[in-house]
């Protein structure tokens, strides 16, 4: 593997079908095993644009669930630069503030890099950066419940704009953009972050390419 190119793996799916969960459990699972050198996780959200020139009430207002929101040509990128071996610097987005903070994280070469996010498949020379691709298909009620709970808890939002933003934006974007990309999935995940059984599939499909 040391010589040969990384293997770039993306999870995409609506927003809180799981995408993080998962990654994150085969990313925590497989540094155990191969060290932090072996594989590294990137976020899509990470690359929503910078904002810092708008109001608030225009940051506020922002359709954060289309493809436009985010630097997608930046995202591609660092992906080639991790292909060539180079570190990147991520960039770090604040949910509270809808933009970018000055901070950015060095993210170094690793053989395995996984990449998670609502939109990766939209773009198609961001689309042509992954060597496996995978859609989480969980139904869009669950998603609809888990995103009340994980946003009014951890991106601190009322009830109110939770159901605002899914009416006017989540939802509708969803059957736009996000539902049409499963089409392009290599592999399609049902039962949300938790299905053992794709964790475990992933990761030996991950330690075989390590050991090849
Ligand atoms: P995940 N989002 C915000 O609410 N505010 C921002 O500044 C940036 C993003 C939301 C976005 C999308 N949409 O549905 C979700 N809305 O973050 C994507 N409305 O993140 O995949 O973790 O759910
Ligand atoms: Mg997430």
């Amino acid at each position: 593997m040391q010589n040969s190119k990384p293997t770039i793996i993306a999870i995409t799916g609506a927003s809180a079908s799981g995408k993080s969960l998962f990654s994150h459990t085969i990313y925590k699972e497989l540094v155990s095993e191969i060290g932090e050198h072996g594989i590294s996780i990137i976020k899509e959200d990470a690359y929503y644009r910078e904002q810092s020139h708008l109001s608030m009430e225009q940051r506020i207002r922002n359709n954060y669930d289309h493809p436009d929101a985010f630097e997608h040509s930046l995202l591609t990128e660092h992906l080639k630069q991790l292909v060539d071996k180079k570190p990147i610097e991520c960039p770090v987005y604040c949910y509270k503030t809808h933009t970018r903070t000055t901070d950015a994280i060095t993210i170094k070469p690793t053989p395995i890099v996984l990449v998670e996010g609502i939109l990766l498949f939209s773009n198609p020379e961001l689309r042509e950066q992954f060597d496996i691709k995978v859609y989480m298909d969980t139904p869009l009620d669950i998603c609809l419940l888990r995103r009340i709970e994980r946003d009014t808890v951890e991106r601190e939002r009322t009830i109110e704009s939770i159901i605002q933003q899914y009416i006017t934006m989540v939802r509708p974007m969803y059957y736009q953009h996000i539902e049409p990309a499963k089409a392009f999935a290599d592999v399609v995940i049902t039962k949300g972050g938790k299905n053992r059984m794709a964790i475990e599939l992933l990761k030996a499909k991950i330690r075989q390419l390590i050991i090849s």
